[in-house]
C-alpha cells in the first residue's frame, strides 16, 4: 500500500514513521509512505498557505491553492483506486470497520488541516470522504492521520505475524479485551486469577471470553447493544453479572 500526507508540519509525520508497526511495514516494503507540504508550493514571497475566513471571525483558513496543486501532484503518484480523505473533526468517526475497508485499497492520500480549516471548495474538489478520530478536540490532522495509518498498517497482509489473527479476533467480535497477568504471581498480596494457573484450557477459554464479555458490558454498554449474543456468550454473561452483584465497582 501507499500513503501520501500531505501536512504543514511533515515532521511530525516522518518523525513517527520509525517505530513499531508503522516502522516495520515501512521496512519490510509493504507500505510505503510520501510526506508533502503545500507550503513548498506556495508561490509568494512569504510561502503564504492560509487566509481569513470569509464572513469574518477567529482563526485562518487553509487557502486552496497551493494545497491543490499540493493534493493532485500526490494523487498522480498514487495507483488507481487510491482514496482521498481529509481528517478533521466534522468527519464520519473513525471505526475498525472503515479502519477494515481502507486496508483494502492500494493507496491513501491524508490530508492533515491545521488552523480552523480548509476551504471547503478544496474538500468538495479534492476528498472523497472525511475522518474524525473521536469526538475531542486536537489541534491538527497529523495525529489523526497517524492514527489511520497505524490502524491500516496492522491490517496489511505481512505486518504482523501470528499475533494478527488473535488479535484482530479480539476486536472482530465486538468485544474489550479480557485482563492479561504475568509473573510473579503474588503482587502486593494481589494473585493471579486461579484459572490461569490451572493448566485447563477450556476453563481459561472460558474465563478469558466471560471477562471480555463483562468488561465490555460495564465499560461499553454501546458495544454489548450493537452485538447478538451467542448462548454460551448469554450464559457468560449471566455469570458475569450475578458475580458482580457480590463484588461491585470491580472493574
Ligand atoms: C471553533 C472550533 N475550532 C477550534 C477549537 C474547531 C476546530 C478546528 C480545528 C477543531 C479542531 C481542529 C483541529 N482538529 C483536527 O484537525 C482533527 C480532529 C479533531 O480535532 N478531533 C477528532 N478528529 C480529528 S481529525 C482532525
Amino acid at each position: 500500500m501507499r500513503i501520501h500526507i500531505v501536512t504543514l508540519f511533515p515532521e511530525l509525520i516522518s518523525g513517527a514513521l520509525g517505530y513499531g508497526v508503522l516502522g516495520r511495514a515501512i521496512a519490510g516494503e509493504i507500505l510505503e509512505v510520501a510526506v508533502s507540504n503545500p507550503r513548498d508550493l506556495a508561490e509568494d514571497r512569504h510561502a503564504t498557505v492560509d487566509d481569513r475566513p470569509y464572513g469574518g471571525g477567529p482563526g485562518m483558513v487553509l487557502k486552496v491553492e497551493p494545497t491543490r496543486t499540493c493534493l493532485r501532484q500526490a494523487r498522480a503518484a498514487l495507483p488507481d483506486g487510491s482514496r482521498s480523505i481529509y481528517l478533521s473533526a466534522q468527519g464520519a468517526p473513525l471505526d475498525h470497520a472503515k479502519v477494515r475497508e481502507l486496508a483494502k485499497v492500494p493507496g491513501l492520500l491524508l490530508l492533515a488541516g491545521r488552523y480552523e480549516g480548509v476551504d471547503e471548495r478544496l474538500v468538495e474538489g479534492e476528498i472523497d470522504e472525511e475522518l474524525s478520530i473521536g469526538d475531542y478536540v486536537v489541534s491538527g490532522g497529523e495525529f489523526p492521520a497517524l492514527v489511520v495509518m497505524d490502524a491500516v498498517a496492522r491490517l496489511l497482509p505481512g505486518v504482523l505475524g501470528d499475533e494478527l489473527s488473535a488479535e484482530q479476533d479480539s476486536f472482530v467480535d465486538g468485544l474489550l479485551d479480557c485482563p492479561h497477568y504475568t509473573r510473579p504471581e503474588t503482587v502486593d498480596e494481589e494473585s493471579v486469577p486461579d484459572v490461569l494457573l490451572s493448566g485447563n484450557h477450556e476453563d481459561i477459554r472460558r474465563w478469558r471470553r466471560k471477562q471480555a464479555l463483562g468488561r465490555t458490558w460495564m465499560r461499553r454498554p454501546d458495544l454489548i447493544e450493537k452485538l447478538i449474543l451467542s448462548d454460551e456468550q448469554q450464559e457468560l454473561l449471566s455469570e458475569f453479572v450475578a458475580e458482580q452483584k457480590t463484588r461491585p465497582a470491580n472493574g
